[in-house]
Formats: C-alpha cells, sequence, structure tokens
C-alpha cells in the first residue's frame, strides 16, 4: 500500500541512505526528504525535498499537511562527540525536534513515528557486556542524557496519548556510501578511507576499545522492519537494543589487514575515549528478536569485505 513518508535530517548518514530504501520501496513521489542544507545529487535528484528545521514545528506541520504525512522518521540529531562541544544546541535540535513529530502525532496529524536512539543512553555503571534491554542506564554525555530524555518521553506519549512511536538503539553505523558527523564510532568508517588512501590510520580510541558495530543495510532494514511490525506485538516503547557485531579497533585493523597485508594502525585516544569508555561492548538484543523477528545479517568480515571493494569501485 502507498503511504506518505516525511524523512527530516534526511542529508545525513542514515537518512540518505533510509530516503533512498523507502523510496525504492513505496515510490519516490510517496517519500519527501528534508533537511536544513541540501544533501547528495542522488537524493535530491531521486524525489521530493524540502528545506526544513526540525526544531521549527509550524514549518514541519505545513510539509506534514502539503504532502499529507501519514509517517515521519526523525533522523535529525547532533551527535555525541560534537555534542559534548556544543551542550546547549544539542539539547535544543535533539529533544525539541521530537517534541515536535511527537505532538504533530498526539494531534492526529500523523500515524506513526521513527525515533532513533543509541547505545550512548547507557553510562559507566551499566553491565558492559550483552547489556539487557533493562538495566541501570545514568549516561554521562550530553548526547546519552538527551536520547535517554526521549526514551522516556516516547515512553510516556504512547502510555499517555496512544502515540504509535518506535525506535531502537543504534551502535556504531559503518557504511560507503555515507560519512558520519561527530561520532564517537566513526573512527570505524574513517579506518577504510584511510587504509584505501594512505595505508594507514590514526585510531581516537585506544586498540582494546570494544564497541557494538552495525553495517548500515542492517540499520536500514531493522528500520524498515521495525516500522512495518503489527503494533501488537511490540512490547517496547522507549527503544529496542539492537547488535550485530562487537569489536575493538585493534580487530577490525587486523580484519582489513587480511585485504591490505601492508596497512598500519596506530593509536592516539583522544576526548573521544572518555565517551567510549561508558558504552557497552555489546548488547543482548534478544527482544527485538522475539518481538519482530531482528537477526543481523553482517558480521566483521563481511563488512570489511563489502566496504573495501565498494569504497574501491567508487
Ligand atoms: C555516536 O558515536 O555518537 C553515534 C552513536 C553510537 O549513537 N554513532
Amino acid at each position: 500500500m502507498q503511504k506518505s513518508i516525511l524523512i527530516l535530517g534526511a542529508c545525513g548518514q542514515i537518512g540518505t541512505e533510509l530516503t533512498m530504501a523507502l523510496r525504492e520501496k513505496h515510490g519516490s513521489g510517496s517519500v519527501v526528504a528534508s533537511d536544513i542544507r541540501e544533501g547528495s545529487k542522488t537524493l535530491m535528484d531521486s524525489g521530493p525535498f524540502e528545506l526544513l528545521d526540525a526544531t521549527d514545528y509550524e514549518a514541519i506541520e505545513n510539509v506534514v499537511m502539503h504532502y499529507e504525512i501519514e509517517e515521519v522518521y526523525l533522523m535529525a540529531a547532533m551527535l555525541s562527540a560534537t555534542a559534548e562541544k556544543f551542550p546547549m544546541r544539542a539539547w535544543n535540535l535533539n529533544m525539541n525536534s521530537l517534541f515536535n513529530v511527537l505532538n504533530l502525532a498526539k494531534d492526529k496529524k500523523i500515524d506513526k513515528v521513527f525515533w532513533p536512539s543509541s547505545i550512548a543512553v547507557f553510562g559507566p555503571n551499566t553491565p558492559k557486556d550483552e547489556t539487557p534491554q533493562h538495566t541501570m542506564m545514568e549516561p554521562s554525555t550530553v548526547y546519552g542524557i538527551s536520547k535517554q530524555s526521549g526514551e522516556r518521553w516516547c515512553e510516556y506519549y504512547h502510555k499517555k496519548y496512544g502515540v504509535d512511536v518506535r525506535s531502537v538503539r543504534y551502535p556504531g553505523l559503518i557504511s560507503w556510501k555515507t560519512q558520519p558527523g561527530g561520532g564517537t564510532t566513526d573512527y570505524a568508517v574513517e579506518i577504510f578511507h584511510k587504509a584505501l588512501s594512505d595505508k594507514k590510520y590514526t585510531s581516537f580510541l585506544t586498540e582494546w576499545t570494544k564497541l557494538p558495530m552495525m553495517y548500515m543495510d542492517d540499520a536500514i532494514r531493522a528500520t524498515i522492519n521495525l516500522m512495518e511490525a503489527e503494533p501488537e506485538h511490540l512490547q517496547i516503547r522507549s527503544s529496542y537494543n539492537l547488535g550485530a557485531m562487537s569489536f575493538a579497533p585493534r580487530e577490525l585493523a587486523a580484519c582489513i589487514k587480511e585485504h591490505i597485508p601492508d596497512f598500519e594502525i596506530f593509536y592516539a585516544p583522544d576526548f573521544r575515549q572518555e565517551i567510549a569508555n561508558t558504552w557497552p561492548a555489546s548488547v543482548d538484543d534478544s527482544k527485538a528478536s522475539q518481538d519482530w523477528g531482528w537477526e543481523p545479517a553482517f558480521d566483521l568480515e563481511k563488512t570489511t569485505d563489502v566496504m573495501l571493494k565498494s569504497l574501491k569501485g567508487k
């Protein structure tokens, strides 16, 4: 069935690939991309685009009314590393944009909302391995605090007002088509570019910093599958843990070395190390598997293979 969809933050790392996937699935004309700046030529040429600030309620409402939007994917956010530099701007963007879409749904102007949370909702006192769905959280970063607050508000709007909001806690995302911006897990994308251009890379995280990661195709499939799940199957309306693989820089480097034998890695941890130290090493995503059938398809070897092959052919 044709659906009318709006993506806020469509030009970012996830937004770009999500827009293309949804256009493929639902038809170009029914997926409106929007952002505060224009995106790649492929995205701009493939369907409708609106310049839109996710913190501007009226502007979003006008677009929603104009295109008779039913579903909104809110992908605009300031990520962990940048948010530490601009705490108030991060809070303003990450929270006000969420309230805007939750209120549109509460007022029945849209039917369904997707909002991304993150492994950043966890903190230094959280169990690090196979972090459970429900556990001690206490995030200690600006980004993590905004994501945890957002989760609480999502659950509140669902319980109090019946808002159909769905969310996953994304791990670090790896893609060859789009670059991340301002995250703590960005090294896992930069390393592939540098391995091909310079045969060496200096990691801003230590060799032993193990974090949950995911290849972008898995993240897009998870997002779309969750949005298509029957509402009565969804027991979690804050945000689902979502896992695929976990590795430290030294393990990723070893995998790249199998393809590029003279690749070298160096370590110069910076302020992002402190953020990474508070995040899980791996997550238990069994609730996502039980409720809506989540299963990842990409492990470290497969991700490395596709990243290097695709970037080489670019
Ligand atoms: C970041 O590093 O800030 C993001 C995230 C894990 O949410 N990639």
